[in-house]
């Protein structure tokens, strides 16, 4: 076992409450996102030791992101900027089950992230760094916080897991790749889903073999691959594992690869082994679909055995 750490940005969410457009909607639900910060708050529901790093404005949004977080027992570790808002994220459902994101997040104190915001943080105790690509494309100096983490977790002999999360809202696939490629080959564990895993391995054929093995080639020691509802697929020390999917009905899949990622990193922790990982991971991801936000779905360990579970009410 040991401490995850994570930075990234915490935004407020704001959706719609059922199927519909923001232009029409008479009230919007308001919660909170941020990759990192679901990533966060999946693996505390899981029982594992989280501290997350960032900043928020200081004002409402901002102050409602470090509460849900220390809610739900994730140590928080950030600096309140009064120079910048907090970012915020529009999240509409044109038809069940299809969700549409909009930023507003330019500018913003998350964006201000920087290499000082590490400063005090003790290495010591972290086993695992969780980064993404989000945090890079959101300033060069939240892109240098990346790396500044990943230099520091190195030399404490962490492990450093990175979820390429491509946004095509953020920055384009040129830009993207070749930093999507420094940070693999940074990482000890690389997540992605199929059309990230061809950034990373550009040229080589789109079958999940291929592909993984491409990426595992620069000395990524587990690779996995994210499939959405066909489940997940890994390479861990050159040995090729399958999961297929939990089928739910989906209410939103905003969320659900960091829940996925939660799952996976609080059984490596556990010890469990890469089927352990993987099962645990479909799972966590399929009940993050279920509910309209970003990551209020994913499970504690007792919620896992909802999925296997006929009864329509427990008394
Ligand atoms: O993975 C879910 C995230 O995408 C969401 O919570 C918001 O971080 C976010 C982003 O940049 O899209």
């Amino acid at each position: 076992t040991g401490r995850v750490l994570t930075l990234g940005e915490g935004l407020g969410v704001l959706r719609t409450g059922s199927v519909g457009s923001v232009a029409t909607a008479s009230a919007l639900d308001v919660g909170t996102g941020g990759a990192e910060l679901n990533v966060a708050i999946g693996l505390a529901r899981l029982g594992t030791a989280v501290t997350w790093v960032g900043r928020v404005g200081d004002d409402g949004i901002g102050r409602r992101v470090l509460r849900e977080l220390r809610a739900e027992g994730v140590d928080v570790r950030a600096a309140v900027d009064p120079e910048a808002p907090t970012g915020l994220l529009l999240k509409e459902f044109p038809i069940p089950g299809r969700s549409v994101v909009s930023y507003y997040r330019a500018g913003s104190a998350g964006s201000r992230l920087s290499p000082d915001d590490l400063s005090p943080i003790h290495w010591s105790g972290v086993a695992l760094l969780h980064v993404t690509g989000i945090t890079p494309a959101i300033s060069p100096t939240a892109s240098a916080a990346v790396d500044a983490a990943i230099d520091a977790a190195s030399a404490a002999g962490a492990a450093i897991s990175f979820d390429v999360n491509h946004r095509s809202r953020l920055w384009s696939a040129a830009d993207a790749a070749p930093v999507y490629r420094r940070l693999a080959q940074r990482a000890t564990i690389v997540f992605a889903g199929e059309d990230e895993a061809s950034l990373l391995a550009p040229g080589a054929r789109r079958d999940a073999e291929t592909l993984m093995r491409a990426i595992a080639s620069s000395g990524v020691r587990e690779v996995i691959l994210k499939r959405g509802a066909l489940g997940a697929s890994a390479l861990v020390d050159g040995e090729r594992f399958t999961r297929d999917g939990v089928p739910i009905s989906a209410v939103d899949t905003v969320g659900a690869g960091d829940a996925f990622v939660a799952g996976y990193l609080a059984e490596l922790l556990a010890g469990s082994d890469v089927p352990g990982r993987l099962t645990t991971a479909v799972r966590t991801g399929a009940l993050a679909c279920l509910h309209p936000g970003d990551w209020e779905g994913a499970p504690r360990r007792a919620d896992l055995a909802l999925l296997d579970d006929g009864e329509p009410v427990h008394r």
